[in-house]
């Protein structure tokens, strides 16, 4: 709902009264600096907040805030206006350096409930106590862009994780790509540099498609399989709830007993994998910037929250750090779920929007060495590095070392640190020894032993000279490329094959294109010679392993419909629709958890009374792919706009579930599109059998029978 801004209420004189104070200007509950509740409210407003009136920053009232002090009315400003001056300075300072990388993200709070499945594997206890619940904040970005750049653009996306357990925070900071670019850390900065924008003109933004990005990983064959992910239809998510998420490296769970175990972390989502096909995705990066971050705040706000189930791939911890032949310190391979099934141990849950973006979603720091007693890493040389950087990044993004005083960094167990002083810091520490050894307070805060909860390491003897090496077995850069590639359905594989075109065909370098091109020879011939073909260039000849076992678990095609919480069903109508029908839909999708927006000609109201209809869109105001179902209802007036068209055109090209009711399907086929095509549903009226079937036809994703008009080259059936 709007809010009608009220600057002031006249009281019966007729003087200027304060407006009353809202709820959002109350104080957050008191908690000290360090996380801890304080209990009962604090004296003093923790938001600078408190009071009616508008103050400074010291609370000085003021009687005018929208003119400056100038000498009469038509004179120059006096530098003693203090009021205008920090007015001024504090809004010039209102931004923090973005993230290097991952600076355009949206995040949500949430709890994660432990299945206690994980307990014989792990010690920690949110984890190994069945039905625990843990507070979570989760942020999603994707990688290259800018804090303002699209949503739905080809990238990686992060999957980031805060666990506010008892036992200290755990951040898992994992993305929706199982491998990495790189194997070594000291390799980050120059992936990052190449995949940027170019320095020169800072152009393109968040795209790979560019030539210094294809040069770097064309040289550099241990990206082969992050790539591979990259041009598929991961790259492309239709919305976070829709990804999968995964902490990449092997991490080491520990028991009670102390024994240990080596473990890759995986997030399931509840609503199933699913991606925009890529013609979709660049409409809604003009159309709809905030796509990604729109869906995820609004399903919440609906009540249709995001969901998945947290698993872990166990194998043993024998001291050779390798499973099956597959080296578990290698970043850029994956265990197959054939060989090591997902374990699933707990469910996470995002139900609550952030109040404020800076203070939560931009501030969060998320932490790979923010680890509990029973989690612990492995000597993967990229989590290594990334040990270091995730603290360092944050003494420049925020300032200084207590950004952990920040709300949203605070954590939920207490706080004994005898960290002291420092920019920014917002605790008044009691006390004379904040030190160790001390006598003054009596030898505290004492160390905890592991039974105690201290994180005591699990033993791990470690040896060997200093090199600057690695071992042979991360050599491999293209057997799991060529797994990934052929364990897909053949649409999967066209949408890759189109991917690598379009983004090479962005490239202005012959000879980048060419060395790419030599890369995928490695990888399969099919995808090498259709990509060549694309791009008008001879295909050359490579080595790709013939003998790769597959896995069908890397497949994201499902063949039986899955929930459709979340989702959003557009319906066409005017003021002379069926709006009982409409009505009975929305009530039907709603029980789903699935939303209907009426899209009419003009906005306002549809009828009146009972079946009365708010118009949610106009066809200015939309386009199709915000949209994972279009239904024309019965009774609306065809009309030849060409936004219409359009709309519907688009929705069958993107394989979308179409339907119509009553006369609605003569619109339907004034567009072009045939009632009895592939995914298309047409009814008498809204009964029980057609939301059955349309919302069973959302449930699979897509009308893949329409496939070949997903290709953006395709042409569209004629009308
Ligand atoms: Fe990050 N990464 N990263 N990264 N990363 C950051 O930390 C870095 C890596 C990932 O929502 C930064 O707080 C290095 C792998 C996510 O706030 C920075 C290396 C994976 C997020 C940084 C890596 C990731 C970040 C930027 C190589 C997947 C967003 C701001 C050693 C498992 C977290 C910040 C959020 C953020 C550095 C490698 C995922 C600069 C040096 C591998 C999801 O510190």
């Amino acid at each position: 709902m709007a809010q009608v801004k009220t600057i002031a209420f006249l009281s019966t004189h007729g003087v200027a009264m304060p407006s009353p104070r809202k709820a959002d200007q109350n104080a957050p509950k008191p908690t000290s600096p360090t996380g801890v509740p304080t209990g009962e409210p604090a004296p003093i407003d923790a938001r600078a907040q408190a009071g009616e009136h508008l103050t400074t920053a010291h609370g000085l009232r003021l009687p005018d805030t929208d003119h400056s002090l100038t000498v009469g009315d038509r004179g120059p400003t006096l530098l003693e206006d203090f009021h205008l001056r920090e007015k001024i300075t504090h809004f010039d300072h209102e931004r923090i350096p973005e993230r290097v990388v991952h600076a355009r993200g949206a995040a949500a709070h949430g709890v994660f409930e432990s299945y206690g499945t994980a307990k014989s594997v792990t010690r920690a206890q949110f984890l190994a106590e069945r039905g625990r619940q843990t507070p979570v904040f989760a942020r999603f970005s994707t990688v290259l862009g800018s804090r303002g750049s699209a949503d739905t653009v080809r990238d990686t996306r992060g999957f980031a994780v805060k666990f506010y357990t008892d036992e200290g925070t755990f951040d898992l900071v994992g993305n929706n790509i199982p491998v990495f670019f790189i194997q070594d850390g000291i390799k980050f900065p120059d992936i990052v540099h190449a995949a940027k924008p170019q320095p020169d003109r800072e152009i393109p933004q968040a795209a790979s498609a560019h030539d210094t990005f294809w040069d770097f990983v064309s040289l550099h064959t241990e990206a082969t399989h992050h790539v591979m992910w990259n041009m598929s239809d991961r790259g492309i998510p239709r919305s976070f709830r829709t990804m999968e998420g995964f902490g990449i490296h092997t991490f080491r769970l520990v028991n009670d007993a102390g024994e240990s175990s080596l473990v890759k972390f995986h997030w399931k989502p509840v609503a199933g994998i699913h991606s925009l096909v890529w013609e979709e995705a660049q409409i809604a990066a003009g159309v709809d910037p905030d796509f990604h971050r729109r869906d995820m705040a609004d399903g919440i706000e609906a009540g249709a929250f995001l969901e998945w189930e947290f698993g872990i791939q166990v194998m043993p911890d024998d001291g050779t750090d390798s499973f099956e032949g597959i080296d578990l310190l290698d970043p850029t391979k994956l265990v197959p779920e054939e060989l090591a099934p997902v374990q699933l141990v707990g469910k996470l849950t995002l139900n609550r929007n952030p109040t404020n973006y800076f203070a939560e979603t931009e501030q969060v720091a998320f932490h790979t060495g923010h680890l509990v007693p029973g989690i612990e890493v492995t000597n993967d040389p990229l989590m290594q590095a990334r040990l270091f950087s995730y603290l360092d990044t944050q003494l420049t993004r925020l300032g200084g070392p207590n950004f952990s005083q920040l709300p949203i960094n605070r954590p939920h167990a207490p706080v004994n640190d005898m960290l002291r002083d420092g920019t920014h810091q917002t605790a008044i520490h009691t006390g004379l020894a904040p030190y160790r050894p001390n006598s003054i307070d009596e030898g505290e805060p004492l160390v905890a032993s592991a039974k105690e909860g201290g994180y005591v390491q699990v033993p791990r003897p470690i040896e060997g000279v200093p090199v600057r090496a690695h071992a042979a077995s991360f050599d491999d850069h293209f057997s799991q490329p060529t797994m990934f590639y052929r364990s897909l359905t053949p649409l999967e594989q066209d949408h890759i094959v189109e991917a690598f075109t379009f983004e090479l065909g962005k490239c202005y370098e012959q000879a980048i294109k060419e060395r790419e091109l030599q890369v995928l020879a490695n990888v399969d011939a099919d995808l090498c010679a259709q990509v060549a073909a694309g791009l008008g260039l001879p295909a050359p000849k490579g080595a790709p392993a013939d003998d790769v076992e597959l896995s069908e678990a890397l497949s994201q095609v499902v063949t039986e419909p899955g929930p459709i919480a979340g989702r959003k069903i557009g319906v066409i109508a005017d003021a002379g629709s069926d709006l009982a029908g409409i009505g009975k839909l929305r009530t039907a999708a709603a029980k789903l958890g699935a939303s209907v927006l009426v899209i009419a000609p003009v906005g306002g109201v549809l009828g009146s009374g009972n079946r009365k209809q708010i118009v949610d869109r106009t066809l200015l105001t939309t386009r199709s792919v915000e949209f994972d179902a279009v239904v024309v209802a019965g009774s609306t007036t065809p009309t030849n706009d060409i936004k219409l068209v359009t709309l519907l055109q688009e929705a069958f090209r993107h394989c979308k579930a179409m339907a119509a009711w009553g006369d609605g399907s003569a619109i339907l086929e004034a567009a072009g599109i045939a009632s009895d095509g592939p995914g298309v549903l047409v009814g008498e009226s809204v009964v029980k059998a057609f939301t059955g079937e349309l919302f069973a036809a959302m449930g699979l994703h897509r009308a893949w029978d329409r496939a070949s008009y997903v290709m953006a080259s395709a042409v569209p059936p004629a009308g």
